[in-house]
């Protein structure tokens, strides 16, 4: 089976910032999950680099627009490996290969009738690239996400016939649908087409930084459908020598924040309807992070949590641990640097951290290192029964606070069972040593199970710790599925205290 994950492409007006961040790293621990499944994966990220937001920074920076893109597209590139995102491949907009490839899709659809000349006239703001309707436009005419004012704007250009897909978009986010998710995300797509969709602009007249529109050369293409077209077109050339198309298309899961639903969960099922495109199969749609005060994250108001903070001060695997286990993904929520700290000494140094160590050290200081070969306690299995298939379960439809929440109640039992086990009194009395032989076992087994089902969500620590603990592969199993026995190694702190 194949798995195929997207993030949004980033604008390079600006530098990665935590919301980038966070969409790639949810991304990335799918797209883990799902190899460690045994999936053939293909998870994309990139940068979105043409249209105003682009064009106008660059202005105002004085540099051309492709200056700037190169400049701003290393450093989201850079940010990859530093939140240890595994993305199969790095789309920029401005490649010709991408660029070629929106010509041809864009011209199909203008073959096949969906297009017609028009003049747009109505109200648009640059840094969002988007056109506002009278109900979705701020007070006095300024933008809802910007604040600032949006512009009149009146041009002749080609438009996309989006009304004529009112039904099937209908159809496509009725009741029992989840093509889009969570369900409220749903609604809030469905109300924006129970408006009635109007026809909306494929074409810029005046804008020179885009996409050559081939049937009107004065002209370029929207961004919006230059930048949603890039989980199309870059299975054509991200595997070099062959077209990844058939083994990848559709698209599993689009991850996406809540700024960008109406563009994936109208305009994109739209677009690729008049091109004879199969629909993507799901729309992830999650909340904002907010500053530390519950408000919006703002440089002004000093309440932005920094990735390259924490990244430094506790490493990148508290970043993603923190990230998609204090604000359930999905909704909104603060973030600061406090709750950071506390979370990593609470939860990473405290249970997990703690837990990996007293394993470690009891295994090498009561069994020399040897994991004993006996039946494992029933009572900690009954508890740890039907794991794998929960998380696969709720990480295959971007539960990921939920599946952390899953495992991380099986770290807290392991915890307890330590302590009920007082494995430092078996070891006291010669005639418990089956007993003790059944807690280590039992132990050593729960740490490998819930270190597996954490490898996608802390890939650097789980590794050290898998290693240590002498687990072979990396496939999701049950616990008692992996055989037992084997040894275990020294293991350094792996949240060592701040
Ligand atoms: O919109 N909280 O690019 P962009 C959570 N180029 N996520 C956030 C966030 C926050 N405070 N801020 C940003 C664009 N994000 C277009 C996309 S796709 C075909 C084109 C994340 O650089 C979130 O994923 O403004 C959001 O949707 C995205 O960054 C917007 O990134």
């Amino acid at each position: 089976m194949s798995f195929y994950v997207t993030t949004p492409i980033y604008y390079v007006n600006a530098a990665p910032h935590l919301g980038h961040a966070y969409t790639t790293i949810a991304a990335d621990v799918m797209a883990r999950h799902m190899r460690q499944r045994g999936e053939d994966v293909f998870f994309l990220t990139g940068t979105d680099e043409h249209g105003e937001p682009v064009a106008q920074a660059a202005e105002r920076e004085g540099v051309t627009p492709q200056e700037l893109a190169d400049r701003n597209a290393e450093r989201f590139q850079a940010l990859m490996p530093r939140l240890e995102a595994s993305n199969d491949f790095f789309i920029r907009t401005s490649d010709p290969r991408h660029e070629k490839r929106v010509q041809e899709v864009l011209t199909a659809v203008y073959e096949a009738g969906h297009v017609y000349k028009g003049v747009y006239e109505g109200w648009y703001c640059p840094r969002c690239a988007d056109f506002k309707t009278e109900a979705e436009a701020g007070p006095d005419h300024t933008c809802p996400i910007h604040g600032i004012p949006l512009d009149w704007e009146r041009e002749e250009n080609w438009f996309f016939r989006l009304s004529t897909f009112q039904e099937p978009l209908e159809k496509l986010l009725a009741e029992d649908s989840d093509f889009v998710q969570p369900r409220e995300r749903r609604n809030e797509a469905r109300a924006f087409v129970a408006q009635g969709l109007q026809d909306i602009s494929l074409t810029r007249a005046r804008l020179r930084w885009g996409i050559p529109v081939p049937w009107d050369e004065g002209q370029v293409f929207y961004v919006w459908f230059d930048a949603l077209l890039n989980y199309y077109t870059a299975l054509a050339f991200a595997r070099d020598g062959h077209d990844a198309t058939p083994e990848f298309w559709p698209a599993s899961y689009h991850l996406i924040g809540k700024d960008i639903l109406k563009f994936h969960t109208i305009f994109w099922p739209a677009m690729l309807m008049a091109a004879g495109i199969e629909l993507p199969e799901h729309v992830f749609v999650h909340g904002f992070l907010l500053g530390g005060d519950g408000r919006k994250m703002s440089k002004s108001l000093g309440n932005v949590l920094d990735p390259f903070q924490v990244i430094d001060e506790l490493g990148t695997d508290a970043l993603r641990f923190y990230l998609l286990r204090d604000v359930a993904f999905g909704e909104d929520g603060a973030t600061s640097m406090d709750a950071v700290r506390s979370r990593y000494e609470t939860e990473l140094a405290n249970e997990l951290g703690n837990l990996a160590s007293r394993t470690t050290n009891m295994v090498r200081r009561y069994r020399d290192g040897q994991v004993p070969e006996v039946e494992l306690d029933a009572a900690l299995a009954a508890d740890f029964a039907g794991l794998s298939g929960r998380v696969g379960e709720l990480v295959g439809r971007a539960s990921l606070t939920a599946a952390l929440e899953e495992i991380w109640q099986r770290v807290r039992r392991l915890n307890r069972y330590v302590e009920e086990q007082a494995p430092w009194q078996l070891a006291k009395d010669p005639e418990r040593a089956a007993d003790l032989d059944r807690a280590l076992a039992s132990l050593a087994e729960g740490v490998r199970v819930v270190g597996l089902h954490l490898l996608a969500y802390m890939p650097s620590a789980m590794s050290r710790l898998l290693e240590a603990m002498g687990e072979r592969g990396q496939e999701l199993r049950d616990f008692g599925a992996g055989g037992g026995g084997g040894s275990v190694q020294q293991l350094e702190p792996l949240f060592p205290k701040r």
